[in-house]
């Protein structure tokens, strides 16, 4: 007979292994195990959505007529990981071929590879660009550039495009119209919220008792966990939040930790939802004038720009990605990181609240605990593994290339063309943070000064003989060369306490 294994990220009913079989003569292996969900201590709200989709999903399979053997995590003859199950299965089912759909993560796909098994490998149709199609697109640029994949991938759709081939209102990005700082009296709307049913009730407690030695508990979980509360969860966005996303894109503001964002990418990762029927629906409602262009044309630039790029980026340049070390960071991750406990008030909102909810948005991944770990010089690795194990939506195809390229500058700009390095000054403009701070954001070597501030200058200062030439950075170097000698040696010295301070362990 023949089995079909279906991953916690592959909860896909148009999965291809799914397609390649038959209800009728062929079994489904779905197994919970502790190697996947310890080789990193992921986030126990993260652990929660990803066994009760894969419960919720298994009980949908067999109402559609397959046979599934479903294994939980704490089934006596559980072997603990993904190839044990699939030698397990494979001999008492007496299983000749073993189908699979590419995996999301280099390591598991090269252990099943390794393993010896009968397998016969299916493409993951569910990204719109293939691995394949991604390569020899990279084949013909001297230099990779998400802003060009992204025009090709609007062409190639049709989305936001005109009957002429030409880009929706003249131009292919309004990236400049996605800057406005949240005015004070706005919030974004009331988050859709999914009552835990008796399966989500029982993998709460399964999840509370094994892994109670990770960060972040398993309190208020209340995301989807079946494709219908996930389509639920998009709808709610598509009324509620997306006209304003656009505008409010790269805004940051206390207590409010969703703003105008989706929250719909752990869903979309787990295969509950379908990138390409997003896209569909909000070029429709950008079509029936529910919504501005630069709201549809900011959120399709993410989807079909940004996570089909990094997906092709992470297969492209994997396993050696994951090494890459370009600036040669070496200073451990702070523990705050896993505590939150830190003076910084724009670093204690965004960690705080994704210590609560698995979740902070892509400006507090990128320009909050992203730069701090940028300008600090943190271990690539360190930070690659924190956003792996504390985001709901965290999968290594994804989390890789815009920790280690986005957001280290780790690959020297194979991703991105400049590293995002940023003072306090950004953060002030962009959020409601400073003013709750006990740092001050005007000030740079004194005592009380924000500590971005400093180590944004000792950053730029430290990796000169590398960074100075890329012609993106010369008017921060123009400004650092225009600052007295003393003024640069205070706030070099300022950075050098600051840096002193992380390696003896204590908060800042
Ligand atoms: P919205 O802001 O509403 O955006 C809509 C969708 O666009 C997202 O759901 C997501 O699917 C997609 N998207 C947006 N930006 C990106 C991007 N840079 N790369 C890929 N997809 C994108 N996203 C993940 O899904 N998993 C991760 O592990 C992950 N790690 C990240 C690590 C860092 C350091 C940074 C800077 C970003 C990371 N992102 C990751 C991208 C982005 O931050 C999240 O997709 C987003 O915050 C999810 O929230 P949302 O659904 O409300 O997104
Ligand atoms: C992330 C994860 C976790 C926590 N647990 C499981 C699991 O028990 N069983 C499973 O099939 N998948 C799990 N996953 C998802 C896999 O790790 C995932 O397929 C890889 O991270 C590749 O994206
Ligand atoms: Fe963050 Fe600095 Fe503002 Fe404090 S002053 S909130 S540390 S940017």
């Amino acid at each position: 007979m023949r089995l079909g294994l279906v991953l916690g990220d592959q909860l896909s009913f148009d999965l291809a292994s799914l397609q390649a079989l038959d209800p009728a003569t062929d079994a489904i292996l779905m197994a919970e195990v502790q190697g996947e969900a310890r080789y990193v201590p992921h986030h126990p709200l993260k652990i929660v959505l990803i066994f009760s989709a894969m419960r919720h999903f298994a009980q949908a399979l067999r109402e559609r007529g397959w046979q599934v053997h479903y294994v939980e995590l704490d089934a006596a003859d559980n072997s603990g990981s993904i190839v044990g199950e699939l030698q397990r299965w494979r001999k008492a089912l007496g299983v000749t071929d073993i189908h699979l759909t590419e995996c999301g993560e280099w390591r598991l796909e090269q252990a099943l590879r390794d393993a010896g098994l009968p397998l016969v490998w299916h493409r993951d149709t569910r990204f719109m660009c293939s691995r394949e199609a991604f390569a020899r697109w990279a084949s013909q640029r001297r230099q990779l550039r998400m802003e060009h994949f992204y025009r090709g991938m609007r062409k190639r759709t049709g989305l936001l495009m005109e009957l002429d081939g030409s880009p929706a209102g003249g131009a292919w990005n309004f990236d400049s119209q996605n800057r406005k700082r949240l005015p004070g009296q706005l919030h974004g709307p009331f988050p859709a919220h999914f009552p835990q049913d008796e399966i989500t009730v029982a993998v709460v407690s399964l999840v509370r008792l094994h892994f109670s030695d990770h960060y972040g508990s398993v309190e208020g979980f209340d995301y989807p966990v079946t494709h219908a509360q996930a389509q639920q969860l998009w709808e709610h966005f598509l009324q509620f939040g997306l006209a304003a996303f656009g505008d409010y894109q790269d805004a940051m503001a206390e207590g409010d930790p969703y703003l105008f964002h989706a929250r719909i990418s752990a869903a979309l990762n787990l295969g509950l939802l379908d990138v390409r029927s997003l896209c569909e629906d909000v070029d429709r409602v950008w079509r029936e004038g529910r919504i501005p262009l630069n709201a549809a044309e900011g959120f399709i630039r993410q989807l079909i720009g940004w996570r089909e790029y990094v997906h092709g980026v992470y297969w492209l340049r994997m396993p050696e990605y994951a090494e890459l070390n370009y600036l040669g960071n070496d200073r451990a991750l702070p523990e705050f990181y896993w505590t939150g406990q830190t003076r910084m008030r724009c670093m204690a909102q965004a960690i705080g609240q994704t210590l609560r909810l698995a979740y902070a948005h892509h400006i507090q991944r990128l320009m909050v605990t992203g730069n701090f770990a940028l300008l600090a010089g943190i271990v690539p690795s360190a930070i690659c593994e924190w956003y792996l194990a504390v985001y709901m939506d965290a999968f290594d195809w994804v989390e890789l290339p815009n920790t280690l390229g986005m957001v280290m500058h780790a690959d020297g700009g194979y991703l991105g063309s400049k590293p995002y390095c940023a003072s306090g000054r950004y953060i002030q403009r962009m959020s409601d943070h400073c003013q709750q701070c006990s740092y001050r954001v005007d000030h740079v070597a004194e005592e009380d000064a924000c500590p971005f501030n400093a180590l944004y200058w000792h950053f730029l200062i430290r990796h000169r003989p590398v960074l100075s030439a890329n012609p993106r950075l010369a008017l921060v170097y123009r400004s650092l060369d225009s600052m007295s000698a003393s003024r640069r040696d205070a706030v070099w010295q300022r950075g050098q306490s600051l840096l002193a301070q992380l390696d003896a362990g204590q908060a800042i």
